[in-house]
């Protein structure tokens, strides 16, 4: 590793083994060591002619309720088959003995892949602390009563799916221009205006409002620092950034 990685490296083990409140962002990044591509790689197969940007949106939804609903089923079936990676098991982990200690580590995930519940699930990591501020593909809602659920067919045998209370079923995820769940707000807003050290993984930092965040924690007097495998929008800004694979990174980073 070069030097100057090393250094980061142990500067960031430091903060992290001195913080008693600390909160960390999770992105599509964390996920892609178990084999879901993040949100902004090109699509393949069918869907190589659409982009993300353009299906995750109320408006293509309108316009193509069936096409929308195959891309999340084809995701959700996607997600089913994978695995918790090293990366969500050492925060998992990093949870466990952050309670013991009587510290804090809250998670605020953009992912919809559920995989931070199974790596706590894997580990007895406290799942309360995990906030999925984007939803998730796992549930899925009435557009007219609004009632989630995960009971769902096994493969969909129509797209979109009616629901039982006389609506459809659209993926319970944040798409572009809805507001995010109100007490995910509340919990992301209390917990960054309150960390020492605010941790951003595996995003680009181009999806407000949770690219925001950081730097509500930083003007609130914390310590920042990415974790990434390229430079994101705002890796400039942040205190420390660490150049890497989450899944290599992490296990070495965070304490267990
Ligand atoms: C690795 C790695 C490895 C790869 N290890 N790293 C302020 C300014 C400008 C615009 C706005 C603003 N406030 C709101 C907006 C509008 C909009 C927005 O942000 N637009 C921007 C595009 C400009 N925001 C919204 O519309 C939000 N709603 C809202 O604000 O509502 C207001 C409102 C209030 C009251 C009433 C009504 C409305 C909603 C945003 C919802 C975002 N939803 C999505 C889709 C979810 C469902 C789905 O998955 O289909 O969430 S969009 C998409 O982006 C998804 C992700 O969670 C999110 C972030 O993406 P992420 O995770 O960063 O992924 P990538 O792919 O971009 O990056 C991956 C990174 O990982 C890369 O950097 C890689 O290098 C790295 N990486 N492998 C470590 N192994």
């Amino acid at each position: 590793m070069p030097v100057q990685e090393q250094i980061n490296l142990t500067r960031a083990r430091a903060w992290i083994e001195e913080s008693t409140r600390v909160v960390i962002l999770t992105g599509a990044g964390i996920s892609a060591e178990s084999g879901i591509p993040t949100f902004r790689d090109a699509m393949d197969g069918l869907w190589a002619r659409y982009s993300a940007e353009e299906l995750a949106t109320p408006e293509a939804w309108q316009r193509d309720p069936a096409l929308v609903s195959k891309w999340y089923e084809e995701r959700r079936r996607k997600v089913l088959n994978c695995a918790p990676n090293a990366g969500h098991l050492a925060i998992a982990r990093y949870q466990n003995w952050a309670k013991e200690q009587g510290r804090e580590v809250i998670v605020l995930t953009q992912n919809v892949d559920g995989l931070h519940f199974r790596a706590a699930k894997q580990v007895n990591a406290p799942e309360d602390a995990i906030i999925e501020v984007h939803g998730s593909l796992l549930r899925w809602r009435c557009t007219r009563t609004g009632n989630e659920t995960t009971d769902l067919p096994e493969p969909f045998e129509r797209h979109p799916l009616p629901s039982k209370f006389g609506g459809f079923l659209r993926p319970g995820v944040v798409w572009f221009g809805e507001a995010l769940p109100e007490d995910a707000v509340q919990r992301a807003d209390v917990s960054t205006r309150n960390c020492d050290l605010f941790i951003s993984i595996g995003t680009s930092g181009l999806v407000y409002p949770a690219a925001g965040w950081v730097f509500e924690a930083q003007r609130h007097g914390a310590k920042t620092l990415e974790v990434n495998r390229d430079p994101s929008q705002h890796s400039s800004e942040f205190d420390l950034s660490i150049r890497g694979m989450a899944g290599e990174v992490l296990p070495s980073l965070l304490p267990s």
